[in-house]
């Protein structure tokens, strides 16, 4: 709808936005949804338009004053297909045009930047591969897919921006992913829209749209000194991980180098990508997959280390392409003189 008439389409949108019947449309699916939703409304206020219509002419048409004496009709097949056809083709219409947005919703572009975002009671955290940390306020730039991880550390939440039309459970124990481009620099309400406990209504907080350059600025100035994957490699070495997961050749572990993404088959006889949510698991939950030619030996960290902790680990992971970074930096624990390994910043996200 939008995409025939743009201009009788915007003053709609500046008119409805305008008397706050809807937020105002800052991502790229925003319109499309807003068109479906409006024919929606549409062809529902044309059922009930038709129906009190006929409510009103047969009441009064019919009305005992004007036929006494009641007339039976026995059917009419061409009333009925009518009244079939029509609104099944509009159902139809319905069903096709949402299951295109939907299947668009749902599927994240590759090329997406990523953020992690960790939802307790009360407040959203979010996490910057970079390593900018925020909470209850998320940056993002205009003019590029962002991809959300979303967790929850406790209960059931639901992270939804309406001006991006996006909403989306943070579900404790698993990754769920949400997607949106941002159009329109500004700031924006974010909520949580699934009751979760007494401080619900305050876990709220500011989308900030950014221009691609201030947002660069913003990144800048936030750094937290250490992204995500360096992070990763520090908790890497302080949880002894390396113990077992080193490519030497007597290695109790497998090598993690280039597991990311790729298929590994298990001890039971499936096969399985390994993905973040597989990631997390195998640290958490290790004796949930086990990798075919492995013993069962690899310990839980449930308890150990905080959903960020898991996200920096994953984050490390993911990056590693032919061999342990841990090798390579001398940042870490264990490689360097005491009076170095203190004054380098700790891992956080140990519990
Ligand atoms: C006592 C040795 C040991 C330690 C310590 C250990 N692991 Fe493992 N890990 C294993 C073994 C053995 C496997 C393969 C069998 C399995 O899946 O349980 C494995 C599997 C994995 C996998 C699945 C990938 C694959 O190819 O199977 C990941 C990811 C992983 N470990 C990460 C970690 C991280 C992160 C740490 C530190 C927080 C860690 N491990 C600590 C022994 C260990
Ligand atoms: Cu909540």
């Amino acid at each position: 709808m939008s995409h025939i008439s743009p201009v009788i389409w915007q003053f709609l949108v500046n008119w409805m936005t305008h008397f706050a019947i809807i937020p105002p449309e800052a991502s790229k699916m925003a319109s499309d949804m807003d068109a479906l939703l409006f024919f929606e409304t549409l062809v529902s206020l044309f059922g009930l338009v038709v129906v009190i219509l006929l409510v009103v002419t047969f009441s009064s048409m019919y009305a005992r004053h004007r036929h006494p004496v009641a007339v039976q009709i026995e059917g009419s097949t061409l009333l009925e297909a009518t009244w079939t056809i029509i609104p099944l083709g509009l159902f139809l219409v319905m069903f096709v045009w949402g299951a295109v947005i939907y299947f668009r919703a749902f599927t994240p572009p590759p090329n997406a930047m990523k953020i992690y975002v960790v939802g307790k009671q009360w407040m959203w955290k979010a996490e910057h591969p970079g390593g900018q940390h925020e909470i209850n306020s998320l940056h993002v730039p205009t003019g590029k897919p962002v991809e959300l991880i979303l967790i929850s550390q406790d209960v059931f939440h639901s992270f939804s921006v309406p001006a991006f039309r996006v909403k989306r459970e943070a579900i404790p124990g698993r990754y769920n992913t949400v997607w949106f481009e941002p159009t329109a620099p500004g700031t924006y309400h974010l909520f949580c829209t699934q009751y979760c406990g007494t401080a619900h209504s305050a876990m709220i907080g500011d989308v900030v749209v950014q221009t691609p350059d201030d947002y660069k600025k913003w990144l800048d100035e936030s750094t937290s000194g250490m992204s995500l994957a360096q992070n990763g490699e520090r908790l890497f070495a302080s949880l002894s991980c390396a113990a077992c997961h080193n490519n030497r050749p007597d290695a109790r572990g497998p090598n993690l180098a280039n597991v990311y993404g790729s298929k590994l088959a298990l001890t039971n006889g499936s096969t399985i990508i390994a993905d973040d949510e597989f990631l997390r698991n195998a640290i958490l939950n290790p004796s949930q997959h086990v990798t075919e030619g492995y013993a069962p030996i690899m310990p839980t960290y449930q308890g150990q280390i905080s959903e960020e902790g898991v996200i920096s680990l994953i984050e490390y992971i993911k990056q590693l392409d032919s061999n342990y970074r841990i090798q390579q930096t001398l940042t870490t624990t264990g490689l360097l003189p005491e009076s170095h390994a203190k004054s380098a910043p700790a891992a956080q996200g140990v519990k």
